[in-house]
């Protein structure tokens, strides 16, 4: 294994496994640089996961623009009828792409090297997957493409669709803007022990990157329940339990959040490639491990502050 690489912090393995406080300490270098680039964050980050804060601050959006007559790639989705269903659930689905825009982010997928596990050190191919595991000595769960996304013009499209800044408007209110754009495959992966993959169990959690978001989500490769699924539980967007607004962490476990809910919410996501939904992800949503097929997702993330550098790239901090 190259020394760099294991000397290297495994963000993604911290951030799956248990130890609130070792969960806590690793993020604790991200934490600095977004208070030093943006101290209104700190404020936003210890109380937005309030509920009475969040809700006064709701009360400070703008009035979603007119409708713009732009037209969509996504044929004639109301943008009204969606932030309607996002007030309700919190997840509106039926975004689907058109095939040849998804088929060009899938081919961007397979052709640009991604980065394993957060780790700009762990750079190959996606077909190459368990060679990289094989040469790096572990476990590589994830592989995203941080900035590189920008280089791919059908997934600069689908950011500056007109339905999506619609919808982000009528829910978010007309500030609403992008925060984040990324893509990234999970992998299935033969070579984690047992031990490694009870460890992954992705955990139900819900956003902090600012005061009001929202998440377009698209799934560029099939995905059925081996595949990793993103599971949604409807309703949490706006109901919480006590013990989960004064927390200091974001992920809880399945039982408290189920047992709260009920199991009936929690929407498991499936659909051929091209499938995609927008969610508040102020909501209990978690990615599941990708079982036996990897999965290839976009995501643009859209908010009412000034996007952060990092956000934008989606990559932690190392220290
Ligand atoms: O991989 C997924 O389906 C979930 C992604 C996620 O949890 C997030 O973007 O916050």
């Amino acid at each position: 294994m190259p020394e760099t690489v294991s000397r290297a912090k495994d963000l993604e393995s911290i951030a799956r496994s248990g130890g609130t406080l070792r969960r806590i300490s690793a993020r604790i270098p991200t934490y600095l640089k977004d208070v030093c680039e943006n101290p209104a964050w700190l404020l936003m980050f210890v109380l937005a996961r309030i509920l009475p804060f969040r809700r006064a601050h709701w009360l400070t959006a703008k009035a979603a623009p007119k409708l713009s007559s732009a037209e969509s790639m996504f044929g004639n989705v109301d943008a009204r009828k969606a932030a309607e269903d996002l007030r309700r659930g919190g997840i509106f689905t039926g975004l689907d792409l058109p095939s040849e825009i998804c088929m060009a982010i899938s081919d961007f997928g397979w052709k640009t090297p991604c980065f394993g596990n957060f780790d700009r050190r762990i750079e190959f191919l996606p077909g190459d997957h368990g060679m990289a595991e094989m040469q790096f000595g572990r476990s590589i769960l994830s592989g995203h493409h941080f900035e590189r996304v920008l280089k791919c013009e059908a997934a600069l499209a689908v950011q500056q669709d007109p339905i999506l800044l619609a919808i982000a408007q009528n829910y978010l209110g007309g500030e609403a803007r992008v925060i984040t754009t990324r893509t990234w495959w999970s992998f299935p992966t033969r070579s984690a022990t047992e031990a490694e993959l009870s460890r992954a169990s992705f955990k139900f959690h819900f956003d902090l990157d600012d005061w009001r978001m929202l998440k377009f989500f698209f799934y560029l490769t099939d995905v059925d329940v081996d595949a990793g699924p993103h599971v949604y539980v409807r309703g949490s967007h706006r109901r919480r339990r006590l013990k989960h607004q004064f927390t200091l962490v974001v992920g809880h476990p399945a039982d408290e959040v189920l047992s709260f809910y009920g199991e009936k919410e929690a929407m498991t996501l499936t659909g051929p490639a091209g499938t995609g939904f927008v969610e508040d992800p102020f909501g209990f949503h978690m990615g599941t491990l990708a079982r036996s097929t990897p999965r290839l997702m976009m995501e643009v993330g859209f908010g009412v502050s000034k996007p952060s550098q990092r956000r934008y790239h989606g990559e932690p901090v190392i220290r």
